[in-house]
């Protein structure tokens, strides 16, 4: 639940990436990621989560799915209810089983997203009681029209950001954040779109597009390090900012948001 304006988080869903975390899907030309780093890196982002007051809880990692770090891509989740992705690419769908048995847990009414529809969690985005869904290569129109009549149902407004053709990013978040207060963090390539017309507006330059992926949680933002126009545009509306070194997830086209599920 991307959501700063109406109560705190108060828990967050990580897994560490597995042995075999360079073998994910990725269209990145990075280089492969080095697992020691990835491994640091994602210790320091666990930190994080707790510094902003959450209590993290951890899945198991997987090797039989090298991609499954990335834990927002297999759920989306809101103050009162809990819906199961289904990964559009076809290696993660093995995911959405552990998501399943932490969630029942803590929402007793699980939904899911189910065929013919593909939803991956990264292209929603929670912005107070408004949902923007994106279409993506992995969100398919069924699967976002799924998501959008239950979101409708509990009384959330929704609406459709289409990205297939928008260059540069994998899922919506990819481009944007929700920052609480009406803002919203939108990357170059997104700039400018009607979806976002009511929304105060931090952007975010072309060379630095990849800070656009930052979380809001409680009340800091964690932020990819080594993006100093971004940052220094957050400091100056007075935000309280982890920076954290990502490199590696970038590698395998992940970023902040993508490394948990916070509610
Ligand atoms: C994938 O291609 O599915 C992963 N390698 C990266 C997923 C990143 N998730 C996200 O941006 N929400």
């Amino acid at each position: 639940m991307d959501e700063a304006e109406s109560g705190k988080f108060t828990r967050a869903i990580v897994r560490r990436p597995g042995p075999n975390f360079v073998e994910g899907v990725t269209t990145a030309k990075l280089g492969p990621p080095i697992l020691a780093q990835a491994l640091e890196q994602h210790e320091k982002y666990w930190r994080a989560l707790e510094i902003c007051g959450l209590k993290v809880l951890a899945l198991e990692e997987d090797s039989r799915f090298p991609d499954s770090t990335f834990v927002e891509d297999v759920a989306v989740l809101t103050r009162s209810c809990a819906f199961l992705a289904r990964p559009g690419a076809e290696s993660r769908r093995g995911e959405v089983a552990a998501i399943r048995s932490m969630l029942a847990g803590y929402f007793p009414g699980l939904r899911a997203i189910v065929s013919p529809g593909t939803l991956d969690g990264g292209d929603i985005c929670q912005a107070g009681n408004h949902f923007f869904i994106g279409i993506s290569r992995r969100t398919n129109e069924e699967g976002a029209r799924q998501l959008a009549e239950s979101l409708e149902q509990e009384g959330h407004s929704t609406a459709f950001v289409d990205i297939r053709t928008t260059r540069g990013i994998l899922h919506l978040k990819s481009g944007i954040a929700f920052l609480g207060d009406h803002r919203l963090a939108i990357a170059e390539m997104l700039a400018g779109r009607r979806e976002f017309a009511d929304y105060e507006v931090v952007p975010v330059a072309a060379d630095e597009s990849y800070a656009a992926n930052c979380v809001r949680v409680n009340d800091r933002v964690i932020i990819a390090a080594g993006y100093p126009r971004f940052e220094a545009a957050l400091r100056s509306l007075e935000y309280e900012l982890i920076p954290l070194d990502v490199s590696e997830f970038r590698k395998m086209d992940g970023g902040l948001s993508c490394l948990s599920l916070r509610f």
